[in-house]
């Protein structure tokens, strides 16, 4: 149940809507203490109400805003709030992986300004709300309400199951772009993770330490499959996000190593999907075998009428040649008639050959 000062924040912010003030949104539901725990995304133009209810409470929200854009943060204390101080309530504008950017504090019953510009590349940001004292409430909102732009949530982590002690026991493979959580437990307590690269492609490793648990950093090293030397590392305190960005050579299991201080939380993430199989590539399929050429089919063996009808035409084509030689050497003309008349026959005795061999030589 929240305090009686976050009743009062609330029920004060009520009274406002109900007056025709900007809209309100009631915000501030806990567990929102870290940057594994940030609430959002919020939306531009609305008052959020909150507040810190106990000792080590800290509020954190995350948010899209559109890149290259004039944002402007308002924080207020309101006046119900038992905190007294110059910094009774302080707003920090954090990048998403938890880089202060700038911070602002607001005294009772007044309103301070974060106005930053954001650059191109960066969208998504946190806010992190805390108060000077226990019982502190805040108000804050952004501003135009157009810089703000919807996104997605956080996607909820899956549990790194023990035992995972040693690179014979480590889990995995890990998929991309899906964060994974765990926990030192114990003093001696490592924890051990392995993933495949899916090629030659650049991935990014993402080790967040979470917050509220021992105050030291986690630190995760890289192996190669089979090396005892790790290739590289990285380090995150409470609630930062640490990046190695790699290439691999192409399609590889690694493993990951974890350790912290006893209560550390953390989480592991490769992104992007794409760069990180979940198994081996499938083998190229077997090379056809070799199909032996088709042997020539033997000419059929011709019929003996088509044997006959050949043997027809040529006895008749020798026949009109000889009758050809024999006209070029006779001189009378009644020799020529009657060779001519026997050339005419002989030929269309060819024609009538060559006939039968077209119909019984196909
Ligand atoms: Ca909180
Ligand atoms: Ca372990």
């Amino acid at each position: 149940m929240r305090g009686a000062a976050k009743w009062l924040a609330t029920a004060a912010v009520a009274l406002t809507a109900a007056a025709g003030a900007a809209p309100t949104a009631s915000a501030d539901t806990e567990p929102n203490d870290g940057i594994t725990q940030v609430e959002g995304p919020l939306g531009g133009g609305v008052t959020y109400a909150g507040g810190i209810t106990t000792a080590n409470d800290s509020d954190w929200y995350f948010v899209y805003v559109q890149p290259q854009t004039q944002l402007d943060i308002s924080l207020t204390t309101p006046g119900e709030s038992p905190c007294n101080y110059y910094d009774a309530s302080r707003l920090t504008l954090r990048t998403s992986d938890g880089g202060s950017i700038a911070s602002t504090v607001a005294a009772r019953n007044e309103t301070s300004h974060i106005r930053y510009t954001t650059p191109a590349a960066l969208t998504r940001y946190l806010l992190q709300l805390d108060a000077d004292c226990t019982g502190g409430s805040y108000r804050f909102r952004l501003d135009p309400a157009t810089a703000v732009v919807s996104g997605p949530g956080l996607p909820a982590p899956l549990p790194a199951p023990e035992p995972n002690e040693s690179a014979g026991q480590a889990y995995g493979p890990l998929s991309g772009g899906t964060p994974y959580a765990g926990t030192i437990d114990t003093q001696n307590d490592v924890d051990w993770f392995w993933f495949y690269s899916a090629g030659p492609y650049a991935y990014d490793l993402t080790l967040t330490g979470v917050g509220g648990g021992c105050s030291d950093d986690v630190d995760a090293r890289l192996y190669a499959d089979g090396s005892s030397s790790s290739i590289d590392g990285l380090s995150a305190y409470p609630n930062t996000v640490s990046h190695l960005v790699r290439t691999a050579p192409g399609f590889a299991r690694y493993l990951i190593e974890v350790t912290g201080c006893q209560g550390a939380a953390y989480r592991v993430q490769l992104d992007p999907g794409t760069a990180i199989a979940l198994a081996p590539p499938a083998p190229p399929p077997a090379p056809p075998a070799a199909v032996p050429a088709p042997k020539p089919k033997p000419k059929p063996k011709a019929s003996k009428r088509c044997r006959t009808a050949r043997a027809g035409q040529v006895r008749w084509s020798r026949a009109i040649a000889k009758s050809r030689r024999q006209l070029r050497r006779v001189s009378t003309r009644s020799a020529r008639r009657k060779l001519k008349r026997k050339l005419a026959a002989q030929q269309r005795t060819l024609r009538r050959a060559s006939d039968r061999v077209t119909i019984y030589c196909r």
